[in-house]
């Protein structure tokens, strides 16, 4: 049997939504701030894209490998915590989908019946991964919908009435806020059903040397990352940053347990943004915050998911303890 393959496009599942539009309007918004700041989600264009693939490989970067050690040591055990009936496999941000191929192959191996949808905001990732299942895996129904998480999810609701398991991996739920990540955790748990799992990532707190390391890599890859947005400002907004005017700096707030980055400006300097008619000072030492990526305590994931909802089945972790991949059940009572 050969491989099922959609891509359900972006435009098609919201017409009036412009991927550049919300581009300009987040950056005009965000330098318009007494305190600058962009999203990161913006960082993944082609470029960016790339750049993170290469800081997932590097060794300061340690939290793949966790999570790669993780997933190898309880792929069984997941396979049949899950498995039972058939299920869809939905996945929130897949990047490259090397951790999540080793689950899909470890199903596949268990003949368990299953559909892998695929959720990300990058077509290149979608595209890539599609290729290289239709090639290895042709047996395998897979889904990759083009769009941000919450459309995706929303989309979800559309889908049979199979059970689910989400993966949300790799501690992409870092980068939200405390407030917006339970925010996104009840809609996640609006859209399932009970008895519906989910399986997240968690980047757990841990010596602060580590940290710094891991976003201020040796190699300077993390900081060709966080210009990059820059970059890409100039070359899709028409900007005129100049790359050796502002310098990449990571800190980490004990407090909310947040990685932070920022873009500091070193001198005096006015940015002109093209497309949005606009000009943007800035003094020196300026910064533009551009991400946090939230190290987490095991009593907050716990109150994480029963404040929204969730039962924790179990808590996997590597053997250093630095990441866990919480399974998480909804809960819903009728
Ligand atoms: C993809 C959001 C999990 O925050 O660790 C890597 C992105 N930023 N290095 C993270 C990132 C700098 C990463 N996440």
């Amino acid at each position: 049997m050969s491989g099922i393959l959609y891509v359900l496009d972006d435009q098609k599942l919201a017409p009036h939504y412009d991927d550049l539009e919300a581009f300009k309007n987040d950056v005009l918004q965000g330098l318009r701030k007494l305190n600058k700041q962009i999203p990161s989600k913006y960082f993944y264009d082609a470029q960016g894209s790339a750049l993170f693939d290469q800081i997932t490989r590097h060794p300061d970067y340690y939290l793949t490998s966790c999570e790669l050690e993780i997933l190898d040591t309880y792929k069984k055990q997941l396979a049949m915590k899950v498995g039972a009936e058939p299920f869809n496999l939905i996945e929130l941000g897949p990047g490259e989908g090397i951790k999540t191929r080793i689950l899909v192959e470890q199903f596949l191996h268990d003949s368990l019946s299953f559909t892998y949808t695929l959720i990300d905001i990058s077509k290149n990732y979608l595209e890539k991964l599609i290729a290289q299942y239709n090639r290895q895996s042709p047996q395998l129904e897979l889904i990759a919908i083009n769009s941000d998480y919450f459309k995706g999810i929303q989309w979800i609701n559309t889908t049979s009435k199979r059970r689910n398991m989400v993966l949300f991996l790799g501690s992409s739920i870092g980068n939200f806020d405390i407030a917006t990540t339970k925010i996104f955790l009840r809609h996640l748990w609006d859209c399932l059903h009970a008895g519906d799992y989910v399986l997240i990532g968690f980047d757990l707190r841990k010596a602060i040397d580590i940290l710094m390391r891991a976003y201020n890599d040796s190699d300077g890859i993390t900081r060709d990352f966080n210009l990059n947005l820059l970059q890409r400002m100039n070359r899709e907004l028409g900007a005129n940053f100049r790359m050796d005017k502002f310098s990449h700096y990571e800190a980490y707030n004990v407090y909310s347990g947040a990685m932070e980055s920022h873009l500091v400006s070193l001198e005096s300097q006015i940015i002109d943004i093209d497309t949005l008619a606009s000009t943007f000072t800035f003094e020196p030492f300026e910064g533009i915050h551009v991400e946090y990526s939230h190290k987490y305590l095991l009593t907050q994931i716990a109150e994480f998911a029963y404040t929204t909802g969730f039962e924790i089945v179990q808590n996997f972790t590597d053997s250093q303890h630095y990441f866990v991949d919480s399974l998480w059940r909804v809960v819903k009572r009728t």
